[in-house]
């Protein structure tokens, strides 16, 4: 049986996505700062396979390495790693934004990923095997108005991907991101710091994408044969054409 480490397992779509892979028979290693959601997750899908907690802050190097230096013999080898953890914190012109919004879209986006996927990295080598896929956005093509800081993050993700590809191609190991549009999870509360009322607006008026969407697809991804690598995948809700473009009914 296969393992997956799956970043930011608490909400949304790496929730999701820990519950499709349990129904494909893949243990997991499922991570959050926390644990209570991750306790909880680890309850519903341990009929199905086996599931380990990691609670820890993707920002904080130390615990990154020290947390999966920890993994028991049995989720030692780390198949799948699912780079999903992040956030938007804010969205202001650049003229105003806040720093400390800044300062989290590329310590939890980009440093963050960047952190988990090193800790990771040298096993996959060793193993001659593994399969990482980073969770980019729409926001990593385009940029939108007010979306500056959190765009860039999922630019430089983007550029991981790709670079992530070309070292990693040498050592057999797939390289793939999935770049969301839509998706309706508590991304929008973070994004808007509890105004509930904002972040529902979001999603109205229109069939927006779910966690179970992304999940679907990114299981679909790492069940396919070995030598096929799904590299780049751009996925909106039908309603949607771009970052611009969405078709609301009200
Ligand atoms: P949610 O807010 O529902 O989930 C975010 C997850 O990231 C949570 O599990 C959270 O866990 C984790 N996380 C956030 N900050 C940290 C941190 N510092 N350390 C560890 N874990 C952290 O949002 P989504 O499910 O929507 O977001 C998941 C990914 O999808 C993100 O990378 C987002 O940018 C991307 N995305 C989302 C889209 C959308 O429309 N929703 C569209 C395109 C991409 P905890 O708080 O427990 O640490
Ligand atoms: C999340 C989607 O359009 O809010 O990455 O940037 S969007």
């Amino acid at each position: 049986m296969k393992t997956a480490l799956i970043t930011g397992a608490t909400s949304g779509i790496g929730k999701s996505t820990a519950i499709e892979l349990a129904k494909h028979h893949i243990n997991l290693v499922i991570c959050g700062r926390r644990q209570e959601r991750l306790d909880d997750l680890q309850k519903e899908l341990s009929d199905m396979v086996k599931v380990h907690t990691l609670c820890f802050d993707v920002r904080d190097k130390e615990k990154v390495f020290e947390s999966i230096e920890s993994l028991p013999a049995e989720f030692g080898t780390i198949d799948i790693l699912v780079n999903n953890a992040g956030n938007a914190h804010g969205m202001d012109p650049i003229q105003t934004g806040s720093i400390d919004d800044w300062d989290a879209m590329i310590d939890i986006n980009v440093k963050g990923l960047l952190y988990v996927s090193k800790a990771i990295i040298p096993k996959m080598i060793d193993q001659k095997s593994g399969h990482i896929i980073n969770i980019g956005s729409i926001a990593g093509k385009e940029v939108y108005p007010n979306g500056n800081v959190y765009c860039a993050s999922k630019h430089a993700v983007d550029a991981i991907n790709k670079g992530m590809r070309l070292d990693l191609n040498a050592h057999r190991i797939r390289v793939g991101a999935i770049n969301p549009g839509l998706v309706e999870t508590e991304f929008s509360n973070v994004r808007f710091k509890g105004d509930n009322q904002r972040a529902d607006s979001v999603y109205k008026g229109y069939d927006p994408l779910t966690p179970k969407d992304i999940a679907d697809i990114i299981a679909f991804v790492v069940t396919r044969p070995y030598h096929v690598n799904i590299a780049d995948l751009v996925v909106y809700p039908t309603a949607q054409a771009s970052a611009y473009v969405l078709n609301k009914t009200l």
